[in-house]
């Protein structure tokens, strides 16, 4: 067993990204590992391990540490999966970079986004094909006062309007009509602090304001979010697995290369999304974050 005293974070800016290092991921883990690793995806939103040459059991083992794997929501494959049986995709990610070079947060128009996601480079391109995270507490929490106010008792409508075009022939086997309101704030099911939840690639309104009054609001929060100091970038090495917090973190994949590039990914069951005013009145879901 990999014993967590190995375990080294080493921030890469200081409101998102770690590395690790001292763990062999591809080994068992104890339980002390595993709460140490998820303490830091949740304090740091993505966490990489360099160096994981893994099958696909040892990445499957991996992420089973973190929650319970499963398909992405926005699939047909979501409709007659078993509960918690997981799918491993390598996904060659050149067919639909168009709708992933966006910032996002995955599948947010499901009734409950993935909770975790790991990604693991298999193939890349010579150059380019980076990743970027940003982290959505430090969007929310830089917002001026009276516009956090506002935005605290928000909600907004996500759906696939925007991705369906942007994938052109990559959208197959995808449940095209779906469509959820969210919170504009969601309060992390864990950590209980407020991340702004809309992204530019799956929320289509505001509800209850005009299509002038939306389209404006999510601009400035778009714009905010994207900010240098709230994100970072990352140069892929094969091998490289990141396991990142898809609850505060949105991520964009940059689209400046035109040979094959494969990723592993898995994702791990989440919640339904709960907003500030929800957590006041409902206390119950809040009460799982304190
Ligand atoms: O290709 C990547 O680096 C990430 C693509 C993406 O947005 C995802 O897998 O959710
Ligand atoms: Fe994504």
């Amino acid at each position: 067993m990999t014993r967590s005293k190995a375990l080294e974070i080493q921030p890469i800016t200081p409101v998102v990204g770690a590395v690790a290092s001292g763990v062999d991921i591809t080994a068992p883990l104890d339980p002390e590992t595993v709460r140490d690793i998820r303490q830091a995806v949740l304090d740091h939103g993505a966490v990489f391990f360099r160096g994981q040459a893994m099958s696909r059991e040892q990445m499957m083992a991996f992420t089973r540490h973190f929650g319970t794997p499963c398909v992405d929501p926005f699939s047909n494959a979501a409709l007659t999966a078993a509960p918690g049986r997981g799918a491993i995709y390598d996904m060659p990610t050149l067919a639909y970079s168009k709708a992933t070079a966006l910032w996002h947060i995955d599948s947010t128009l499901a009734a409950t986004p993935a909770s975790m996601i790991a990604l693991r480079a298999l193939e890349l391109p010579a150059v380019g094909g980076d990743t970027c995270w940003g982290s959505m507490y430090a969007a929310y929490d830089t917002l001026a006062e009276p516009i956090r106010d506002m935005i605290d008792g928000l909600s907004a409508e996500h759906s696939a309007f925007k991705v369906l075009p942007l994938m052109g022939a990559a959208a197959k086997e995808l449940q095209e009509e779906m469509r959820n309101i969210h919170p504009v704030v969601r309060v992390h099911p864990e950590t209980g602090r407020k991340a702004l939840f809309v992204n530019e690639l799956w929320t289509e309104s505001i509800v209850g304001f005009s299509p002038n009054e939306s389209t404006h609001l999510l601009a400035m929060l778009y714009e905010h979010a994207r900010s240098q100091e709230f994100t970072m970038r990352w140069k892929w090495s094969v091998n490289d697995l990141v396991l990142w917090d898809n609850c505060a973190f949105q991520h964009y994949a940059v689209r400046d290369y035109q040979t094959t590039r494969v990723m592993q990914k898995t994702l791990l069951a989440g919640d339904r999304p709960y907003g500030p005013r929800d957590a006041l009145r409902g206390g119950e879901q809040y009460s799982r974050a304190s």
